[in-house]
């Protein structure tokens, strides 16, 4: 058994024994924490209370990332399943700067709007955070808070536009159904948003469906915010209302020094003033070697055939190239590189390389985006909260 499934299985047996803690603290109802242990015994918990969760890269191997190696991130608790089963309890209301303010129902969403289905990235602002040093506060994800899977839904754009944008509209924010992790019913976890021409983009959906099935309940069960490009913060889950504003949105995890980078570079472990911070919207170029897996021994006859592989996306277009080194950057080969399916697609890269002798050897992928900008080889633009980490990623491989 891998380190991996151990530690999961050990956190899932912990929560047996303090099972009434557990289900009032971490999901509401036993049913929804049973259905999730089944989905996601791949991932690796970070954290319990809330419950954050990732996958490591070789298990992100696949075009569309599987549901069960998604990674998990909940600011508060996974809202009650009491509307699961009854989906009449729910609605959307859509209110703020509109010519006509309107709550739907699931089926007044289905009957008027059209589905649409497209692979999105979703990756986690903090994804990476483990990287910079000093280290920044907040779950230690590494690599494995991203992923690409299949989304349907409706355009955000077609509501907005069911209900007449004012020429006021200037930003979009949401509102989740789930519970404040102080028990505080009155709080919102988090209620965050994004700028009007990001709400009109063709893939910004409101979404029913992952990978062809209702989204489960730690993914935002019955409708979420897909905002591809963003950090996934913007994303809102549970979704329970959309507020169209007339300036930028001021909900909880907004303001202060949330999902915010220095607006001017600053030197690692500096203090930065709230006033001195910017909201992060597109997020880096980036890539992720999926195959093989770190620390992977490659026999010395199959040393001129080293297949290595990933993905690389990023929040501001196509990417442009991939290249891969196995020696610390002295010399680059260029990858083969697919096609997204669909804007925020990530774009599968392969590459044969030749190794050229036995030892040790670290392999790092290095992805251009169409705005010319690449991924650095170390850790970039240290910022208080550890966001949007962008270098390289490296695997370790001894040719034997
Ligand atoms: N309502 C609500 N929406 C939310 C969150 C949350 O805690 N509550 N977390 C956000 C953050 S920070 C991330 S990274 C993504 C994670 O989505 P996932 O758990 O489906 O991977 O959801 C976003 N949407
Ligand atoms: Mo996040």
């Amino acid at each position: 058994m891998d380190k991996s499934r151990r530690n999961f299985l050990k956190k899932i047996a912990l929560s047996y024994i303090y099972s009434d803690f557990v289900f009032k603290h971490f999901f509401l109802d036993k049913k929804s924490f049973l259905a999730f242990a089944e989905d996601k015994k791949d991932l690796e918990v970070l954290n319990d209370r809330p419950l954050n969760a990732q996958a490591e890269p070789h298990k992100l191997d696949q075009q569309v990332t599987p549901t069960h190696s998604l990674f998990v991130r909940n600011n508060g608790i996974v809202p009650s399943a009491a509307y699961q089963s009854d989906l009449s309890k729910w609605s959307l209301s859509v209110t703020g700067e509109l010519n006509q303010e309107k709550s739907y129902t699931m089926k007044d969403l289905l009957k008027k709007f059209k589905l649409y289905t497209y692979q999105l990235v979703l990756e986690c602002g903090g994804n990476g955070r483990a990287g910079f040093y000093p280290p920044t506060p907040g779950n230690q994800w590494t690599y494995g808070a991203v992923g690409c899977p299949e989304w349907s839904g409706i355009r955000l754009k077609d509501l907005l536009n069911d209900l007449g944008l004012k020429s006021s509209a200037k930003y979009i924010a949401y509102y989740g159904m789930d519970i404040h992790p102080s028990g505080d019913m009155k709080k919102d976890v988090i209620s965050r948003g994004f700028p009007i021409h990001k709400a009109l983009e063709d893939t910004t959906l409101v979404a029913f469906k992952l990978n062809g099935k209702d989204l489960p309940p730690v993914h935002g069960f019955p409708a979420r915010l897909i905002c591809p490009g963003f950090p996934a913060s913007a994303s809102g889950k549970w979704l329970k209302k959309i507020w169209v504003r007339d300036r930028v949105h001021d909900g909880a995890k907004m303001t202060g020094n949330s999902y915010k980078i220095p607006k001017n570079p600053v030197a690692p472990g500096s203090k930065v003033l709230d006033k001195d911070l910017m909201i992060i919207e597109n997020m880096p170029v980036k890539s992720l070697i999926t195959f093989p897996r770190s620390k992977s021994k490659v026999a010395v006859k199959d040393k001129d055939k080293f297949i290595c592989r990933g993905f690389a996306w990023s929040g501001s277009g196509e990417i442009a190239k991939v290249d891969v080194s196995f020696d610390f950057g002295q010399t680059w080969h260029t990858a083969k590189l697919s096609q997204p399916a669909n804007p925020f697609a990530w774009q599968r890269w392969e590459i044969t390389l030749v190794l050229p002798q036995q030892g040790y050897y670290e392999v790092w992928s290095c992805a251009t985006d169409m705005t010319g900008k690449s991924q650095p080889m170390v850790t970039p633009g240290w910022n208080p909260k550890g966001y949007v980490n962008n270098a390289m990623p490296r695997i370790a491989i001894n040719v034997v």
